[in-house]
């Protein structure tokens, strides 16, 4: 993990720290902000280099990506641009079309995550216990759909510690309509032996070719759980979820943040702390994964990646 400078006037730098430092955090929001920036960099050039600009949207792409390793949609949102920078004949039509195109990407994730709310309704039914672990957006906008759609739906949202994004995500269940309850994570067999719960929505960072699922860290033992109480598991996720790097096996990297996320190491001498932030669940303990193309089967999580990133240059 890079190191922190001091606050940066540099806005390109000010958006690596935000994503690296969470105050932009969550897959998706992590993917737009990233075409937003790459945007500003093209209309920023004053000069009539295309290859000069490419060049520059490549290395703060690359600059972007170092920010967080693991949720894919930074890399897939990065590459997204890339080609559209490449499309451009001349830096006067890149300011123009990058613009657009960042445009088109945020209301695409935004579109997505409508359709993917409608494709998972079919998995809830009346009087449905939502358990949903950290703060997602499509999990959380699957939620609320569901509670309009359905009678006497509740949910369970974790606390997730350490960064504590159920601390976002009940309030926003809540405000979205839906009967919410937190939980610590350490309840969650508790909740599922005593407060039926019924089914795990969660959302994603990364999707592997071979199904698997990274995503916040306590979502395998959540999984976990459930298949032993018998409890079907979901995962609400956008396409721009999937890994094409994986096609290749290329291994998904899991962030491990700073210690001081966790405790203080100065008031526990002799104490190792570890922060690993996101953890693997494999494809066997996933029902489905809710896309807006409908819902994906782990096992086809490799044709699926093929079939949407099978063609696609991976600049970053
Ligand atoms: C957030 C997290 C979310 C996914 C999906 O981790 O794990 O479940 O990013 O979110 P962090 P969304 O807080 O470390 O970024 O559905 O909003 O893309």
């Amino acid at each position: 993990m890079p190191s922190l400078d001091p606050i940066s006037s540099d806005p390109l730098e000010q958006v690596r720290r935000d994503i690296q430092t969470m105050k932009t955090r969550g897959a998706g929001e992590i993917g737009k902000s990233a075409v937003n920036a790459l945007a500003t960099v093209a209309t920023n050039y004053k000069g009539d280099d295309v290859a000069a600009l490419r060049n520059q949207l490549l290395a703060a792409a690359k600059l972007l990506a170092s920010a967080r390793p693991t949720a894919v949609t930074l890399r897939n949102a990065l590459n997204a641009l890339l080609d559209e920078a490449q499309e451009a004949k001349t830096a006067e039509q890149a300011r123009k079309s990058l613009p657009k195109a960042a445009q088109a990407y945020g209301k695409r994730v935004d579109d997505a995550k409508q359709k993917i709310a409608r494709n998972a309704l079919a998995y809830f039914r009346d009087g449905e216990v939502v358990l949903t672990h950290c703060h997602s957006t499509a999990a959380g906008g699957a939620i609320a759909y569901a509670a309009q759609k359905r009678k006497g739906l509740s949910a369970f949202s974790t606390e997730t510690r350490p960064f504590k994004q159920g601390l976002i995500q009940a309030p926003a269940l809540a405000k979205a309509g839906v009967d919410v309850t937190l939980i610590v994570d350490s309840a969650v067999a508790y909740a599922m032996e005593n407060y039926g719960v019924s089914r795990v929505v969660v959302g994603a960072d990364t999707i592997g070719a071979d199904g698997s699922l990274y995503n916040k860290v306590g979502t395998r033992q959540v999984a976990e759980l459930a298949r032993r109480f018998h409890i079907p598991f979901i995962v609400c996720a956008e396409r721009d979820k999937f890994s094409p790097y994986t096609l290749s096996g290329e291994p998904v990297v899991v962030e491990e943040r700073a210690v001081t996320e966790v405790a203080d190491p100065a008031s526990l001498p002799g104490v190792r702390i570890k922060n690993p932030v996101f953890d693997r669940t494999p494809g066997e303990l996933i029902e489905a994964i809710i896309t807006e193309d409908g819902p994906v089967k782990p096992a086809d999580a490799g044709a699926y990646v093929r079939r949407i990133f099978g063609e696609r240059k991976l600049w970053v």
